[in-house]
């Protein structure tokens, strides 16, 4: 096949307008990145077998912006893709989900009426449904950011999607999608501590999950306990979301741009947080040289004061801000 990068412009339902590197075939330019490992979107069509149709037209121009335009949520999943790539490269060297230099593929329109967006290590490929009606799609970028760290989690400590390690496997997940989402800074989308937040999963304008206070939506866990195991992983994670963002920014409340926070701790205490970059670093040397299939809260804890020590010294400031946020969040 013909490998020619060209710019492209995208309009997608959530990311705004974007650029994206397309693929000059002929006369059509397709939805596929060669500069990053040749990553592609495609149309499902609303089935769920085979790898659908790779997006392609004559004007490398995809999407209005719009979910009616079947192009809109490929420009989301194919910029999300994007970004994911570059936040990994740029962040901590990372070449590709696998670290080889491959890229994954995004299926769009994937199933119908279907609620969820996932990853699969089978298909080396991420799929996102139409949401209700075929007309919300779930292709907003810290989705995105989520469903290709399932990838990396997969590819690395290979964390056990089971009990507590499961727990921090969608926290993972959670974490570097958020990481994705401050990585775009989009104007069409204002980073934040939620996730899922434009997608409007639950039809009344809530995001699917909350960090600052788990909590919040109903079921997720703000601390450890010994029953959290048992918790769905989607809501046992909540104690390491939690964690990252007291970590990150502290206790108490705080609003970033326009997001109001409001961060309690299980033991009273006071947080002042070391900064989301920082706190990104430790959880990813945690996760690619600590963490294993069945590291447990009581595990992350020490995995990742063992990061926090590489990179930034025994009894640095990083290092007791780790055990601290642990603390407030009852893993001890
Ligand atoms: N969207 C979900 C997730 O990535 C799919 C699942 O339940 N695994 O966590
Ligand atoms: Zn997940």
């Amino acid at each position: 096949e013909k490998i020619e990068t060209a710019v492209g412009t995208g309009n997608g339902v959530f990311v705004g307008q974007v650029q994206l590197t397309t693929n000059q075939n002929g006369s059509q330019y397709e939805l596929k990145d060669a500069s990053r490992g040749g990553q592609s979107t495609s149309d499902m069509s609303n089935g769920t077998s085979g790898s659908g149709s790779l997006f392609a037209n004559p004007n490398n121009s995809f999407g209005d912006g719009t979910a009616a335009n079947r192009e809109s949520a490929a420009v989301d999943a194919q910029f999300g893709a994007a970004t994911t790539w570059d936040f990994y490269k740029n962040t901590f060297g990372r070449n590709g989900i696998r670290n080889d230099g491959v890229g994954a593929l995004s299926r769009v329109h994937y199933g119908s009426n279907y609620v969820n967006a996932f990853w699969s290590d089978d298909c080396f490929c991420m799929s996102y449904g139409d949401g209700a009606n075929n007309s919300a799609p779930l292709t907003e970028i810290d989705v995105a950011g989520h469903e290709m760290s399932h990838g990396v989690t997969a590819a690395t400590a290979a964390l056990n999607y089971s009990g507590e390690s499961g727990g921090l496997n969608e926290a993972t997940s959670d974490i570097m999608g958020t990481m994705v989402e401050w990585y775009a800074n989009l104007p069409a989308n204002p980073p934040n501590y939620q996730i899922g937040e434009l997608i409007n999963l639950r039809g009344d304008g809530s995001p699917l999950r909350y960090m600052d206070q788990p909590s919040k939506d109903g079921s997720s866990a703000d601390y450890w306990d010994p029953n959290v195991g048992n918790l769905d992983v989607h809501f046992s994670s909540g104690v390491a979301n939690h964690f990252f963002y007291l970590l990150s920014e502290g206790s108490g409340a705080k609003t970033i741009n326009g997001f109001s926070y409001n961060s309690p701790t299980y033991d009273g205490s006071t947080l002042a947080g070391i900064g989301r970059d920082k706190a990104a670093q430790i959880w990813y040397k945690a996760l690619t040289a600590y963490f294993t299939s069945t590291t447990d809260y009581a595990g992350a804890r020490a995995a990742t004061l063992s990061a926090a020590s590489d990179l930034y010294g025994a009894n640095s400031d990083e290092y007791n801000a780790v055990a601290a946020a642990w603390t407030a969040v009852n893993v001890n």
